[in-house]
């Protein structure tokens, strides 16, 4: 095997050098309409979309890269069944309290609703016909999707991670992939949260204990490394 690192911290990412086209996937979570885009649900609830639309151009810049090298690209929606009969009463009723029910009716359709307008992957972002896309009801990318058993299939150990929120759903989903022994590495300007000090503190908790749940790189650290 040739060993291939990015220069991320605390460690040189994978941790064996691994990193190959086939064992490794791009996620971008959630760069849907409602996060990043004017009258979605972000900007409903009356956060900065600037904050969640600044990692749009790296996204892009690392998926040009890593689709011209044959790596795995798959990408993530959070949204609900219009009968809502996924969407647990306390979510609910916690989006009702902050003005920005899932289900009601906004300039971008129905909140964070599966086939509204609001729901769909930015035009900037959109996915390419070959790339697989998961339908998440909750933060984490796996709970009530079929995310791990694509990634066993094919064979996936490595995930990097991009996409909103910082510490919310790409958090989440670190976590989980973590703790089922995937190999993480999040990007740092391609993540945003609603709260730059959260986008902080996610990206500092990673880094403690030798990488608690994986490590962290620049979208230029990680396109350095797979120029190599
Ligand atoms: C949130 C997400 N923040 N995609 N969702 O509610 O991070």
């Amino acid at each position: 095997m040739v060993e291939r690192y990015v220069d991320s911290t605390p460690y040189k990412w994978p941790y064996d050098g691994n990193l190959t086209p086939q064992n490794t996937c791009i996620i971008v979570i959630d760069m849907q309409v409602d996060f990043c885009a004017r009258g979605g649900y972000v900007d409903s609830m009356g956060y900065d979309i600037s904050l969640t639309r600044a990692p749009i151009i790296p996204i892009q810049n690392v998926l040009s890269a890593m689709r011209g090298k044959g790596y795995h690209v798959l990408h993530t929606r959070e949204g609900h069944r219009p009968d809502l009969a996924d969407c647990p009463p306390n979510k609910l009723w916690r989006s009702e309290r902050i003005g920005a029910a899932i289900g009601s009716v906004g300039p971008c359709g129905r909140i964070l609703v599966r086939g509204e307008p609001g729901w769909e992957i930015i035009p900037e972002l959109a996915p390419l016909d070959t790339e697989i896309v998961i339908d998440k009801p909750g933060k984490g990318s796996f709970v009530g999707t079929s995310l791990e058993l694509i990634l066993r299939n094919g064979n996936i150990r490595n995930i990097i991670l991009t996409g909103v929120t910082t510490d919310v759903c790409v958090h989440t989903t670190m976590r989980n992939a973590n703790d089922m022994g995937y190999e993480c590495l999040l990007l740092t300007d391609c993540c945003a949260a609603t709260d730059p000090a959260n986008h902080d503190a996610a990206i500092s908790m990673i880094q403690k204990q030798g990488g608690v749940f994986g490590a962290v790189a620049t979208s230029e650290q990680l396109i350095e490394a797979l120029q190599k």
